[in-house]
């Protein structure tokens, strides 16, 4: 009994080492291991064996059972590695699986947007460094030590005088130092604030604008930022400008533009004013533009900000910020 088992357990294995197809192997197990197979029938007839050798019979078989199925186990890995299934046939009238193209992601779309119709109108895209110092952050910017915005709450301190930008504006002083106006610059670019929730993510995208040159007036600012709206929007698109204060321009001023939803008459997404906020904006203030050693009696400037997810988010009808990191394809897809 015992040797006829060695002779199954010698025969499965040769079978198995020679296999090349998962076929094959199948077809080994179910020959010595199937309900009908050699090994089965041996362990039946174990039980009718004399009570003294019943033991190490049993035994034996049920080794033998346990290094068959790990040999054909190991060699369906092998087949799997070697790719030399020659079961799986190539069925070369099959049509190909098409590999999805990248897509350019809605910030980068409506960035490069931004950018075009700046461009167009005279303004230089400059970049400049994400980590920035204290002082092209703020100092330069006549933002004051005791301004909320330097609180490590609002902030991302890389040590006591570097931060994360929190605006893209510091671009704008670094290039003003090195020329003298007409200057017509935007600085797009990513920007990090301490602040996380439904309508803030601690990064996000600005472009930042400024025009400084001889006898610039509020006048240039508000034509300038209607044309772009109604670039960005369409030319139906009403735009007002409401007083509002920020320490690099003054006088400053919101600029708003009819609902895009609602046309006016009071939604969700206006939150009932028929109104919403795209852009900051006010004539450059006097202390920024000594800040870099332009001569405020001959010089005057405008400059704006605005958030690229805010413009995005109005353009698609995207409702949560959140959306667009979370790297869902079903998502990305659509623009
Ligand atoms: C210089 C001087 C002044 C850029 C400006 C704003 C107003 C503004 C915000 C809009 C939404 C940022 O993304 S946001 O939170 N920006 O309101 N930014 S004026 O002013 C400058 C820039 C450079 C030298």
């Amino acid at each position: 009994m015992v040797e006829s088992i060695d002779q199954i357990r010698a025969a499965a294995l040769k079978e198995i080492d020679t296999a090349t197809t998962v076929d094959a192997v199948q077809d080994i197990n179910t020959r010595y291991l199937g309900r009908k197979g050699l090994m089965t029938q041996a362990l039946r007839a174990v039980s009718q064996l004399p009570a003294d050798d019943r033991p190490a019979a049993g035994r034996k078989a049920n080794e033998v059972k346990q290094a068959i199925a790990a040999a054909c186990l190991a060699a369906l890995e092998r087949i799997e590695r070697d790719g030399a299934d020659q079961s799986a046939g190539i069925d070369v009238s099959l049509p190909g699986r098409k590999t999805a193209p990248g897509s350019r992601h809605p910030i980068t779309l409506i960035t490069t947007r931004i950018c075009d119709i700046f461009t167009r109108m005279g303004f230089e895209v400059v970049e400049g460094p994400e980590v920035e110092s204290d002082y092209y952050n703020f100092e330069a910017l006549n933002i004051p030590k005791d301004h909320p915005a330097r609180d490590m709450q609002d902030t991302f301190y890389v040590s006591d005088d570097i931060v994360l930008r929190t605006h893209t504006s510091p671009t704008q002083p670094r290039v003003m130092e090195k020329r003298q106006p007409p200057v017509r610059i935007i600085a797009p670019g990513k920007v990090y604030r301490c602040d996380s929730d439904i309508t803030h993510t601690p990064m996000f995208h600005q472009v930042e604008g400024l025009l400084v040159d001889e006898n610039v007036s509020f006048g240039d600012l508000k034509g300038t930022l209607t044309s772009f709206v109604h670039q960005m929007f369409d030319t139906q698109t009403r735009v007002r400008f409401r007083p509002s204060f920020f320490p690099f321009t003054e006088p400053s001023a919101e600029v708003d533009i009819l609902c895009v939803i609602c046309r006016g008459k009071g939604c969700r997404v206006c939150s009932q004013t028929g109104w919403l906020e795209i852009l900051g904006s006010g004539m450059v203030h006097p202390a920024v533009l000594e800040n870099v050693g332009y001569d405020t009696a001959r010089y005057t400037g405008f400059a704006f900000g605005m958030g690229v997810e805010r413009i995005a988010m109005l353009k698609y009808g995207i409702d949560d910020i959140r959306r667009y990191y979370e790297n869902d394809i079903r998502f990305l897809r659509q623009f």
